[in-house]
């Protein structure tokens, strides 16, 4: 154990190799741990010493290596020549979502477990009791939160957030709860999980489980491959899927797959590998970004019933090396609309339709996680292509538009910040 907490302090402490998130490195670095068992039984704990130390200094080697969130010699990225102003309104331990309240005011998650009420003037944070136990670990914990679309009249949230399951299993969970602010804060009162993914399965990574409500009313959800591959195109488990649900989490009979029973009656789409943006256009179409392996990161419009097509293709390849055939091997699978290699790793989407940026309006807005930026997508019709990318010089996790037509965004990680972006005066 110790063993084990002396690489990941090591690692964590590090930028990824060759451009990769902290996530992709994590994944690689846990192709080191898994034969430490058998290490350890065949060396000496002095060279186990000699082993750590390596790793060491193999990442002195490697190059620029203090965690941002410490860092001194960070400076903001020059904002001369852009069109808005990027202005931090509070801060956070490793957040993850946010969404507007009625009344202006934001919920955000923290992934370690705590839903937070922010004023977006002051940034002054109250705590909002209730919120479920969670499995926090690598990239799980407590994920995303959306109001009901009748919110203002019965108060329901949803929630999703990891949920620890037998033996050393874990899955993502949606939970509809009932909140009630207060002066200090808020509170949550029956809580009641509509949703699982299902099985439960090892490790802690891709849950996905990001969420968004649809204009005529069906809850939809992300559901991750869990790193497992296979299950993206088993309808049998609810991984690597977009989740259809009625608001009380039970499966429309206008389902694709409603009549095959089991999870495949909440699905809609299948083939996805970790997909952390879900939004809705002016024109209700839903539009979905993944990151892929080693290349491919997707920008996706979803249609009803279609496979996605991970893993038989994508336009990356594996961690380990082996190729993926290219979407344009297999048209019978729906391509994504832009695909990024090198890779921007989106975590958080939105399509602005505010008034503040007008020459902005119908865009894209995507948070990149390895690429700390945040990158505008143009839409042609049902095509759409890159069309800005505004450095950040921070992991961008999460994005909202606020009720004024100001796009927020939420750094990643230990000291992630709110930020407000108005257009420069
Ligand atoms: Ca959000
Ligand atoms: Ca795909």
């Amino acid at each position: 154990m110790c063993f084990h907490l002396s690489i990941y302090y090591i690692t964590l402490g590090y930028t990824p190799i060759l451009n990769l998130s902290q996530e992709r490195y994590l994944q690689t670095v846990s192709c080191i741990l898994i034969p430490l068992p058998f290490i350890m039984e065949k060396i000496t704990m002095n060279r186990l010493l000699v082993f750590i130390t390596s790793l060491a200094l193999a990442g002195g080697i490697i190059g620029p290596r203090v965690a941002h969130s410490s860092a001194d010699w960070w400076e903001e990225p020059d904002q001369s020549d852009r069109a808005f102003v990027a202005t931090p309104i509070a801060s956070f331990h490793e957040p993850w979502a946010m969404t507007f309240l009625p009344d202006g005011r934001l919920l955000v998650t923290e992934k370690a477990g705590r839903l937070l009420v922010v004023s977006p003037d002051d940034g002054k944070t109250t705590s909002i009791s209730g919120v479920p136990d969670v499995d926090y670990g690598g990239q799980g914990g407590f994920a995303d939160v959306v109001l009901h679309p009748n919110y203002s009249t019965n108060g329901l949230i949803y929630l999703s957030y990891v949920e620890a399951g037998d033996g050393d299993t874990r899955g993502a969970a949606v939970a509809r709860t009932k909140l009630t602010l207060t002066p200090d804060g808020g509170r949550l009162a029956d809580l009641e999980v509509i949703w699982r993914q299902n099985p439960k399965v090892t490790g802690r990574g891709h849950f996905g489980h990001r969420l968004v409500f649809s204009p005529d009313g069906y809850l939809f959800i992300s559901s991750g491959d869990r790193q497992k591959f296979t299950p993206a195109q088993d309808m049998e488990q609810n991984l690597g899927k977009i989740i259809r649900l009625n608001d009380d989490g039970s499966a429309p009979s206008s389902n694709p797959f409603s009549d095959r029973g089991g999870v495949a009656e909440q699905i809609w789409t299948l083939g996805h590998r970790n997909p952390l943006g879900l939004a809705f256009d002016a024109e209700g179409r839903l539009w979905e970004q993944e990151m892929g392996p080693r290349g491919g990161d997707e920008l996706n419009l979803i249609e009803r019933g279609d496979n996605y097509g991970y893993p038989i293709v994508s336009n990356g390849i594996h961690y380990n090396g082996n190729p993926i055939p290219d979407h344009a091997t297999r048209p019978e699978f729906n391509a994504p609309e832009v695909t990024w290699t090198p890779v921007i790793s989106p975590a958080g989407l939105i399509i602005y339709s505010g008034d503040l940026f007008p020459q902005w309006k119908g865009s894209g807005f995507i948070g990149g996680l390895s690429s700390e930026a945040l990158i505008r997508v143009a839409f042609e019709g049902e095509t759409a292509y890159e069309a800005e990318r505004f450095n950040m010089g921070k992991r961008i996790r999460e994005i909202e538009q606020g009720p004024d037509g100001a796009i927020w965004l939420l750094e990643d990680k230990a000291g992630g910040r709110l930020l407000k972006l108005t257009p420069k005066p």
